[in-house]
């Protein structure tokens, strides 16, 4: 073997270290962004009694004056026993007088805006309290309506999907999860039933669903913390004589005549995305000093489960107080197999509490000490030395076109 092969394959692990540092660098491993729109309420305001400053158009449907109202936990209110799931603020509605509305249903509409056409994922957070209950015998209107993931926005109002929590004796403490559609002429069928619910109360519970509108053919899924309920297939989604739809990520919806008790429901960390969106169920995540880079970085890697199939949004966020508060770092996006990265130039020295969260799941907290040193700057060297190499090759083999074989000679040149 010449020295001219020999010199090139003494090389061949830094051009491999160098390519692959690059490919973890996140500007150069950037993709695109299935999710259309989030919001956390953090900068969510009341716009008027039935709308708010989310920028989206939404509407907050009462059915009646006085009998139902809505506001921005942490700003207009601070509930007692109620911590947001994020930050400092979430929505609250509740029923104040349900002999005047029975009805208090927050619709999004015209998601045409951001891009979506007959597909769409939802992905939010929930918190009923833990003494909700229902209080009829089972009847007509012994049951709760939690949302509808799709629906036509003007008369009849069909289709819709209903995710209802019925309570067939409400002296036991059981519940069951139906999955009914309301078609065109407004009967109501129910699609799926499932019985000894362990309805989540005084905690927050991660609603998702996915719709593909459709006269015929369409397809709702509703997960409940990660795991599938409802997978239904050729139902109707879609009123070919009504453009307008909408859909309704959260609900409450009771029988007038009962006994009023406080009915209240919130939500926080809303997502709205363009396709499907496969669901997260847990985040793992490492972070590590890289010693030799100035200032100091730490390589953040992860992974979501189950693998997503396309990009999912990650939020990253430090603490220095030892996971007192945390600040933002960065927003990334998981590759299809789940996996996410991120260089952090660390704001000092200090012991750093890292976590990752997407779709409101949080990973664990790690941490990493960061301690100042003299380095010199790696990536650059690598990417230095990469391109050297490969101009020296590109000129090498050009020369070998022209004039043979390497030779030792070429070596020395
Ligand atoms: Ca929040």
């Amino acid at each position: 073997m010449s020295k001219g092969r020999r010199w090139e394959r003494s090389l061949l692990p830094v051009i491999v270290m160098g390519l692959m540092l690059l490919s973890l660098h996140p500007r150069l491993s950037a993709v695109p962004s299935t999710p259309v729109y989030s919001t956390d309420f953090e900068h969510v305001t009341k716009k008027d009694a039935n709308r708010l400053n989310m920028g989206i158009d939404n509407w907050f449907e009462f059915g009646g004056d006085g009998g139902a109202s809505i506001w921005m936990e942490g700003l207009d209110r601070n509930t007692s026993g109620i911590t947001c799931h994020s930050g400092n603020r979430c929505l609250g509605m509740e029923l104040t007088d349900i002999t005047k509305s029975r009805r208090n249903q927050f619709g999004i509409y015209n998601l045409q805006n951001l891009g979506i056409t007959d597909q769409y994922f939802v992905s939010e957070w929930l918190y009923l309290p833990g003494d909700w209950r229902l209080h009829l015998p089972m009847g007509r209107w012994n049951w709760y309506e939690l949302s509808n993931p799709d629906g036509a926005a003007g008369p009849t109002f069909g289709p819709y999907t209903s995710i209802h929590i019925i309570q067939r004796d409400p002296t036991v403490d059981v519940f069951e999860l139906n999955f009914d559609q309301v078609d065109t002429t407004g009967t109501q069928t129910t699609l799926k039933v499932i019985p000894n619910y362990a309805l989540p109360r005084g905690q927050w519970v991660n609603l998702q669903y996915y719709v593909f509108r459709h006269p015929t053919n369409g397809i709702v899924r509703v997960w409940i913390d990660g795991t599938l309920l409802w997978d239904g297939e050729n139902i109707a989604t879609k009123n070919p004589s009504i453009a307008d739809w909408l859909t309704i990520p959260a609900k409450i919806y009771y029988e007038t005549s009962d006994t009023f008790s406080p009915y209240r429901i919130w939500v926080d960390d809303l997502e709205i995305s363009n396709g499907e969106v496969s669901t997260v169920t847990s985040v793992s995540l490492s972070a590590r000093l890289d010693g030799f880079s100035s200032p100091p970085t730490v390589l953040i890697s992860g992974s979501i489960y189950p693998a997503p199939g396309g990009p999912v949004n990650v939020t990253l966020e430090f603490s220095n107080n030892q996971g007192g508060t945390y600040q933002e770092i960065a927003h990334v996006t998981s590759a299809a197999d789940g996996t996410f990265s991120y260089s952090w130039k660390a704001p000092g020295n200090d012991v750093f509490m890292i976590r990752a969260e997407a779709q409101g799941v949080e990973s664990s907290a790690v941490s990493v000490g960061v301690n100042s040193v003299p380095g010199f700057p790696l990536e650059s060297l690598l990417l230095g030395c990469v391109l050297g190499l490969l101009f020296a090759i590109m000129r090498r083999r050009q020369r070998s076109s022209r004039s043979g074989p390497y030779s030792p000679v070429d070596c020395h040149n």
